[in-house]
């Protein structure tokens, strides 16, 4: 109806404006940037737009790359890729042209269904001849993976010399926390286009790749290492495969009756539940989905069996127990007991403030409000004994504060001013200070603020004038705190975190996260899981 109207209306507003279209001289004609996509780009983007050996270029995978930087890159292509500049074929306007098209939906919508992924997926066995044991000399349980954003690659660490032991491609744009498996010997990554990445830290090698789907939010691995989930922008849909990513089934992010679909925010692994818990964007649910076989029977599917005018219940074992709630999480991380989530929602463009609550996850609903000044990034915050309770700390993207909460009357006990909003709050069982970044404030950004856990007050600063200086993570032992210049010719930086002084420093390329392997497999309160 809408476009049979529309030449109509183009040219009732041609006529509106006919006296000064009269002045101009006739129009150039428009880029067809259709035509050039598959010119130029689909051999390497996918006549789908759905990535092929570059990216996927979609609304959905475009959301965080501004346009001038998006014009930039199809002129100039980009540095220590495989994407070459443009600017000697396509003329400005052309340029411009396809950098807003690549920003519109693909019509109909790229599918992605469980055919596709098993289709994907790649494996490498273990040699026979090859003996099972680490190439390296190093404590296994003190590897840290760096992420280094800036040429999409991966380091490993060893975090007793601090020496790169190797360095390796990784899929465009890994996003989120690598998640290991139980024993350490295994990590998986995520990529914003949905791949999934196997590694062998032992043996430095790639072991199996899928992809998930085409925009892919994170990867949880189960405690027992047996299961990995991920969670899907696009399509709607969850993804369960075995330990060594083959496809087990596909979930839709659907309510009961499937009259409506949604994002997945977000899936983490609830290790003392034995189950992984899913944040819906669009669907006001939280999921938890048991890997324990004797996981009770679900019965909210209130599935009838009308012969015996019986409401029979679905199995509990990889089912889908559904939690109502007022409105959708964004994100979540869990308490140290696994019982409750905590959970925030990023309130829709112009409307309102970022709001959070916690769910109780045995009773299955909200049981509070929580107190937050802004939205915080996902698996931000802390938890730590403070004052004969719990509490949980954690930096927002609002403005420049801390928030305390009391994990047991879930109130603000404290509000730690800081230079300005930050992403990150991490610290360690075996140290009394906690570390925070401001990297939201363009006069902060390089500075790290370093509260006392115990008087929650900031005792000190450190700084990389100019700079942004960000995410922390700390050595098995909490002795080291290592931080990131986050920055293109950037570095890891190893402070002492006893006396804050630099020790050590690595040059990195936009090393975005860090993640040390004992601190996740053991679950430290000081920082994400
Ligand atoms: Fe993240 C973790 C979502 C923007 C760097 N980020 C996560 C996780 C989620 C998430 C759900 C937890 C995944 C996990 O560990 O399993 N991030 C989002 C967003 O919704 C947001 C705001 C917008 C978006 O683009 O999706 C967003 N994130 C960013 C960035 O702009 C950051 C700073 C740079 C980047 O590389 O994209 C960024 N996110 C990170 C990092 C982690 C992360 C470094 C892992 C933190 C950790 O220590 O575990």
């Amino acid at each position: 109806m809408f476009s049979a109207l529309r030449p109509l209306l183009s040219a009732a507003v041609a006529l509106a404006w006919l006296p000064t279209l009269h002045a101009q001289a006739p129009e150039a004609a428009k880029p067809n940037a259709p035509a050039l996509y598959q010119q130029h780009c689909a051999v390497c983007h996918g006549a789908q737009r759905t990535g092929l050996m570059g990216p996927a270029l979609l609304p959905e995978s475009l959301e965080r790359v501004r346009p001038a930087e998006l014009q930039r890159v199809i002129a100039q292509g980009r540095p220590a890729t495989q994407m070459a500049g443009f600017a000697s074929q396509l003329s400005e306007s052309e340029i411009q042209a396809l950098a807003a098209w690549v920003r519109t939906p693909v019509v109909p919508a790229p599918r992605w269904g469980e055919a596709d992924i098993r289709a994907s997926r790649s494996f490498t066995p273990l040699p026979a001849d090859e003996p099972v044991k680490p190439k390296w000399d190093a404590d296994p349980m003190n590897l840290f993976i760096v992420v280094e954003g800036g040429d999409h690659h991966v380091s490993l660490l060893d975090g007793d010399r601090f020496e790169v032991i190797t360095r390796f491609a990784s899929r465009y744009a890994l996003h989120g926390g690598p998640k290991f498996t139980p024993d350490g010997r295994y990590v998986f990554f995520g990529s914003r286009d949905g791949w999934i990445t196997k590694y062998d830290l032992w043996r430095l090698a790639v072991v199996a790749e899928v992809r998930a789907g085409l925009n892919m939010r994170n990867v949880a691995v189960s405690g027992d290492g047996r299961w990995v989930m991920a969670a899907n922008y696009l399509p709607h849909t969850l993804a369960l495969f075995d330990a060594d990513l083959n496809l087990v089934k596909t979930y839709d992010a659907a309510t009961l009756d499937g009259k409506a679909s949604s994002r997945v925010s977000a899936v983490y692994d609830a290790t003392p539940r034995h189950s992984f818990v899913v944040a819906l964007k669009d669907i006001p649910e939280l999921w938890e989905i048991s890997y324990d076989k004797k996981a009770e029977p679900i019965y909210d599917g209130l599935v009838h069996d009308y012969k015996m005018g019986e409401a029979i219940a679905k199995p509990g074992y990889l089912g889908v127990r559904r939690t109502p709630l007022s409105e959708p999480l964004d994100d979540f991380f869990f308490d140290q007991s696994y019982r409750h989530a905590l959970g925030a929602t990023r309130p829709k463009q112009g409307q309102g403030a970022a709001s959070a609550q916690v769910v109780n996850l045995d009773i299955r609903r909200k049981v509070a409000d929580l107190p937050i000044a802004g939205m915080p990034h996902l698996g931000s915050g802390i938890t730590f004994a403070w004052n004969g309770t719990t509490v949980l700390a954690s930096p927002n993207l609002g403005g420049g504060a801390v928030d305390v909460i009391d994990m047991k009357t879930w109130k603000t006990v404290r509000t730690i001013k800081t230079p300005g909003p930050g992403f990150f709050m991490r610290s360690h069982e075996q140290t009394p200070y906690a570390w925070t970044d401001s990297m939201m404030s363009p006069s902060a950004k390089d500075t790290l603020t370093i509260i006392d856990k115990r008087t929650l007050e900031p005792v000190a600063q450190v700084r990389e004038p100019g700079k942004t200086l960000a995410h922390i993570e700390f050595t098995r032992d909490g002795r080291y705190a290592l931080a990131s210049v986050w920055e293109m010719d950037g570095a890891l930086v190893v402070f002492d975190a006893t006396t804050f002084k630099e020790v050590k420093r690595l040059p990195m390329k936009k090393p975005v996260g860090k993640y040390n392997v004992w601190n996740k497999i053991t679950r430290s309160e000081g920082t994400s899981h």
